[in-house]
């Protein structure tokens, strides 16, 4: 799933595809490069965003779903608005990823394919403090209850996502990834986004002899690295910025992981 931030603010890309035709160019390059999605969002959910008002999601999102699905493009509206989601799909979008897991519902009334992703609060105060007494379980736990409500209420498909960096320490993000297979046993299908996130950096300064964190875009190591683990340990989906290394590394591992079956 290649990513694409209609933003003036998201932590990696904003600004640079906030123009309709850039945010175009940027997604028919990632589905050159191998995507199968494109995930097209229209609010910044970073720590510490506020909120976008509904119109101004949908000026931002809805010219390029309309010329993505006429291309053919399997697109996703990343929203956690039902207003934003109905008119995306209505436009052609055929998944609603909600970084709430809140419209469960209304994918299922629209017939579309949902994401459930797990959030502790809200980007506004959602890496304040944030506390579990078991991350993995609490987290499944969540994920399990809104895919269950999406498919009682119809959706197609339904995918869950463990959320990295959405109300989490490093060491809840860490405890996820580790043990991926928890949310794997569930049978729902898996996706998993890393890329370029503040995880990544403490990691990077970690392993760095100066201890610089490097910019959100200049994480590819990590987030290569670790789309990697997570399709080793059964993830179905990885939501990147960078697709064609992301591509390039699964092609490699997946030899390794056929040869060592
Ligand atoms: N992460 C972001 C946004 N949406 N959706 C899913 N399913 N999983 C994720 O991990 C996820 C997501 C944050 O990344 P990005 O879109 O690059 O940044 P911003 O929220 O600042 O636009």
């Amino acid at each position: 799933m290649g990513v694409v931030n209609v933003t003036p603010d998201s932590f990696s890309d904003g600004g640079r595809f906030l123009d309709h035709a850039a945010a175009l160019a940027h997604a028919r390059r990632l589905v050159d490069e191998g995507a199968d999605w494109v995930d097209v969002g229209g609010e910044s959910t970073r720590p510490g965003a506020a909120p976008v008002p509904a119109a101004e999601e949908l000026a931002r999102v809805l010219p390029v779903i309309e010329a993505l699905a006429a291309e053919g493009v399997r697109v996703s509206v990343d929203t956690r608005k039902a207003e934003v989601a109905t008119a995306a799909v209505a436009a052609g979008a055929r998944m609603v990823n909600d970084v709430s897991a809140g419209l469960a519902e209304v994918a299922g009334v629209a017939g579309v394919a949902f994401v459930a992703m797990h959030m502790q609060g809200e980007p506004a105060t959602m890496q304040d403090a944030p506390h579990y007494d078991d991350v993995v379980a609490e987290v499944r736990d969540h994920l399990v209850a809104r895919a269950d409500a999406a498919r009682a209420a119809g959706a197609p498909e339904v995918w869950i996502d463990p959320g990295i960096g959405f109300g989490k320490t490093l060491d809840h993000n860490l405890a996820l990834l580790a043990d991926l297979d928890v949310l794997v046993a569930t049978g729902y299908p898996v996706l998993v986004g890393t890329s370029r996130k503040g995880m990544l950096g403490a990691l990077a300064a970690r392993a760095d002899r100066s201890g610089a964190v490097p910019p959100a875009g200049d994480r590819l190591e990590g987030s290569v690295a670790t789309a990697t683990w997570a399709f080793l340990q059964g993830a179905g989906m990885v939501r990147v910025h960078d697709v064609a290394a992301t591509v390039a590394a699964r092609a490699v591992v997946e030899v390794v992981a056929a040869r060592a079956a």
